[in-house]
């Protein structure tokens, strides 16, 4: 069913500059409403094709247009996603997101070898992703007919600040691609960076835009950025955590259903900033001492921050060697009972009354 609430971005503003530990409090509020607040949802990403990118994305350390990106690897091996789909499942998570530094499939033989991988990645048990740059509508078929149940892909920030950063491609390229991810009837993963010089209107920007896709995104990767040397982006300023706090918060009460993933830039947060991300209704992390190309929090300190908080993580137990044909994707826990109801104010903020999709109908009754 169509979306047909449009989140204003004078609406988002209330929501995202209430006094901080309001908008924590609200965000939470809505993620006992819909989510199991105890459970960490976790995926591991595997590089299969690094570095010599052609696009010139200004915070990308695989970009050919930069010093870092210009050495580039060749696509892994199958043997390889085999034995790391293995790691990740053992080691609790239960998605595998590939990705590949392309502008696009280059020709139809890397896409039957990512075909293969994901094949590989279902065969384990494991939710399969992947990043891979811009699809056209077959190239997406295909990839879902693989048993592909996610593709990243995204918009990363703001239209009005998206040419700042990226030259090669415009916003509209992003949201084709993401069309025809939809229209081949997958999940969509798509969310953004934090920190790459952007006004705090173009986080919100950013926001409405997810917000706004119809349906919502299932997944909402929040990166911040981690800068690499000799990348356009290597010397901006960093983003205050509490900016982080306020877009999780805010993507949590727009999207109470996605999961909210704390992804790049995790490995830097004090253990504060991120239990406050959690309180905030982040629901999701990369797990796994590597991200792409560069480092992410060490499992044994993941551990203690989880015991500590109380926190666990989903481990969906799927089995291995599932049929491809038989095994669901598992939603977020929507329909969940809520473990420590806590009834909602009568009035918090007026989000818009209009006509809108379970999900934001849900988002709308809660709020308005
Ligand atoms: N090439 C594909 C694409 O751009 O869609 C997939 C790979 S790309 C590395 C996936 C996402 O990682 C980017 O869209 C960006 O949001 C994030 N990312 C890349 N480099 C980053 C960095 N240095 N810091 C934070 N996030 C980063
Ligand atoms: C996403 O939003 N973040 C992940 C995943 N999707 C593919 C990638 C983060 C990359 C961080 C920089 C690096 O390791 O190269
Ligand atoms: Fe990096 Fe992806 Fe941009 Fe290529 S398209 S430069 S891999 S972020």
């Amino acid at each position: 069913m169509a979306n047909v609430t449009q989140f204003s971005r004078e609406e988002i503003e209330k929501i995202y500059n209430q006094p901080l530990l309001e908008l924590v409090f609200q965000a939470a509020q809505v993620h006992r409403e819909h989510q199991d607040s105890r459970k960490i949802q976790c995926a591991t990403l595997l590089s299969v094709k690094t570095g010599g990118c052609a696009e010139d994305c200004g915070y990308c350390s695989q970009s050919a247009h930069h010093k870092p990106g210009k050495v580039k690897s060749k696509l892994i091996g199958l043997e390889e996603v085999k034995i790391a789909a293995k790691e990740a499942r053992e080691a609790g998570s239960d998605r595998l997101c590939i990705g590949a530094a392309w502008r696009s499939f280059r020709n139809d033989k890397d896409l039957q070898s990512v075909k293969a991988m994901i094949r590989a990645i279902k065969d384990e048990g494991l939710e399969s992703c992947a990043t891979m740059g811009m699809l056209t509508q077959k190239q997406a078929d295909e990839l879902k007919e693989a048993g592909l149940d996610y593709y990243n892909h995204n918009l990363d920030t703001s239209p009005e600040y998206y040419s700042k950063v990226i030259t090669t491609r415009t916003y509209q390229d992003r949201l084709d691609t993401l069309e025809a991810v939809r229209n081949a009837d997958m999940k969509i993963c798509s969310g953004g960076i934090l920190g790459l010089g952007e006004e705090q209107s173009d986080r919100i920007g950013l926001l409405e835009q997810l917000a706004n896709l119809e349906p919502q995104p299932e997944s909402v990767p929040i990166n911040v950025l981690v800068p690499i040397k000799d990348t356009p982006l290597a010397n901006v300023t960093p983003i205050d955590w509490v900016e982080l706090v306020r877009a999780v918060a805010t993507a949590r009460i727009l999207m109470p259903k996605s999961w909210v993933r704390m992804s790049a830039g995790r490995e830097k947060l004090s253990e504060e900033a991120q239990a406050m991300c959690f309180m905030a209704g982040a629901n999701s992390v990369f797990s796994g001492d590597r991200l792409l190309t560069t480092d992410n929090n060490k499992p044994d300190s993941d551990k203690i921050l989880f015991q500590k908080l109380g926190l666990s993580k989903l481990e969906q137990n799927r089995p291995r060697n599932a049929n491809l044909n038989t095994v669901e994707s598992v939603e977020p826990p929507a329909s969940q009972t809520p473990l420590s109801p806590i009834s909602a104010p009568a009035q918090l903020i007026q989000i818009g009354k209009k006509q809108s999709q379970e999900i934001s109908e849900d988002a709308h009754a809660y709020l308005g």
